[in-house]
């Protein structure tokens, strides 16, 4: 996205807003934010972009304002064959109106000057941090009543416990209490007790799913370990009989070649046992195969936290 609008940029007559040098100065209204979305107290980064149009190296500095402001200063340097260059800077937006700009100034020559077109921008509050700014949310403080309903009902539209009683101004409405007096401890209780009820209710249909699965999986496990056990006593009743009628067994190269492991061999009757017996051992222990699945959750949330962090670099 940002090399697009550089590259877009580059495609617009350059024209300096004042004379660093003749050919010297800033592409036209190249100053913008990364992210294009932001709030009060989040840090931002501020870019522009240069152009040198003479055919000669030159250093200075560029100092970013915010309403007349010092932000920062970022030194940068020409070289003789790059033209354009891209300069940022950090920024903490705080709420309200700004008005950024950007100076350079070099000694190259002498010291020159130039000031690039300033950028307005409104920065907005996001109370209840939803990514919807004060203005734009209906419910600032995401407490289940909106604001025009806080301003009848005299609680404020900030603070998503106006009482500071524990119990959230939009829950108090709707179980009958008053959210702008603290009630007593008794009602705090029944809140929190009402509220883990519907914790619970919520997860344990989860957890049945689960223990469902792995009685399951207990019970298919036993009945496959079962029937391959019978199937390898019937193979080795086979092979007593085979030699005490006297057949002659293979011989050792004969033996040497046939116990090479294949992908067919692989699946034996006795190497899915073995790979059974592994898998009862998770399964028909609880603590085991909750302690188990908790492992393997967590290390499928690292690896996913891993991947989006690498898609983001
Ligand atoms: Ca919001
Ligand atoms: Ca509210
Ligand atoms: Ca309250
Ligand atoms: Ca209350």
């Amino acid at each position: 996205m940002k090399r697009l609008l550089l590259v877009s940029l580059l495609l617009l007559p350059f024209a300096a807003n004042a004379g660093l040098y003749e050919n010297t100065g800033f592409v036209p209204g190249t100053i913008w934010m990364s992210p294009s979305t932001y709030f009060a107290g989040d840090t931002v980064t501020l870019y522009t972009v240069l152009f040198n149009g003479d055919k000669t190296a030159i250093s200075g500095a560029a100092t970013f304002f915010d309403n007349g402001t010092k932000i920062s200063e970022t030194p940068f340097t020409f070289a003789v064959d790059k033209p354009v260059l891209e300069i940022s800077a950090p920024w903490k937006a705080a709420e309200g109106e700004h008005l950024i700009s950007v100076s350079l100034t070099t000694k190259t020559g002498g010291l020159r000057y130039a000031s690039s077109s300033p950028v307005r921008s409104y920065v907005d509050k996001d109370t209840d941090a939803d990514h919807i700014g004060d203005i734009a949310d209906d419910d600032d403080d995401n407490d289940g009543l909106s604001d025009i309903d806080e301003a009848r009902l005299g609680t404020d539209p900030l603070n998503p416990d106006t009482d500071k009683d524990g119990m959230p101004d939009g829950q108090e409405v709707s179980q009958g209490t008053n959210p702008r007096i603290a009630d007593p401890i008794s009602a705090r209780i029944q809140f929190a007790s009402t509220t883990l009820g519907k914790i619970e209710a919520a997860t344990v249909p989860i957890a049945n799913g689960i223990e469902s699965v792995r009685q399951n999986l207990d019970a298919w496990v036993d009945s496959t370990s079962d029937t391959l056990k019978k199937e390898i006593a019937a193979q080795k009743s086979v092979a007593t009989t085979t030699n005490k009628l006297g057949f002659s067994q293979p011989s050792a190269t004969a033996k040497t070649t046939s116990s090479m492991p294949t992908p067919f061999s692989l699946f034996s009757p006795r190497n899915v046992l073995a790979g059974l017996s592994t898998i009862n051992f998770f399964t028909s222990s609880q603590p085991i195969f909750y302690i188990s699945v908790f492992i393997v959750t967590l290390l499928c949330v690292r690896l996913l936290f891993a991947l989006m962090n690498r898609r983001h670099e």
